[in-house]
């Protein structure tokens, strides 16, 4: 989608470090790590909120979740623990109005969240 930095990174239009990908998915490097290990996984397909997913992006979503197990394993944190986050609006923190799944992990994380 046009103007949309996340669709931009998939299409390599902006440079990221890029951890994994495939036909559906691209996981990378978030800018502004929010921990020793913070990627990104998501969706080739633009969809801007969990809200606007539909019954067809099913499998689309468990993939991201299977992406994240193996990325967490490969990083060497999925022992030690590791948080899956996935901001849904700005009232939850949502800045990037395209599907992303944070994989966050290397340090130890509370709870409640802030
Ligand atoms: P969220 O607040 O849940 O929408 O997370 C958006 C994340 O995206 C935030 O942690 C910073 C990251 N981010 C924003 N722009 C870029 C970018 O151009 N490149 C990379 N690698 N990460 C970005």
């Amino acid at each position: 989608m046009e103007g949309c930095v996340f669709c931009r990174i998939v299409a390599k239009e902006v440079q990221s470090k890029i951890a994994y990908e495939d036909e559906e998915v691209v996981a990378f490097h978030d800018v502004n790590p929010q921990a020793p290990v913070h990627i990104l996984i998501v969706p080739r397909k633009h969809i801007p909120t969990l809200n606007d997913a539909v019954d067809e992006d099913q499998a689309l979503l468990g993939k991201m979740m299977l992406v994240a197990q193996k990325l967490a394993r490969e990083l060497s944190v999925a022992d030690s623990g590791y948080r899956l986050v996935l901001n849904t609006n700005r009232g939850a923190g949502q800045s990037v109005f395209h599907i992303h799944l944070h994989l966050l992990g290397g340090r130890l994380f509370h709870w409640p969240p802030g």
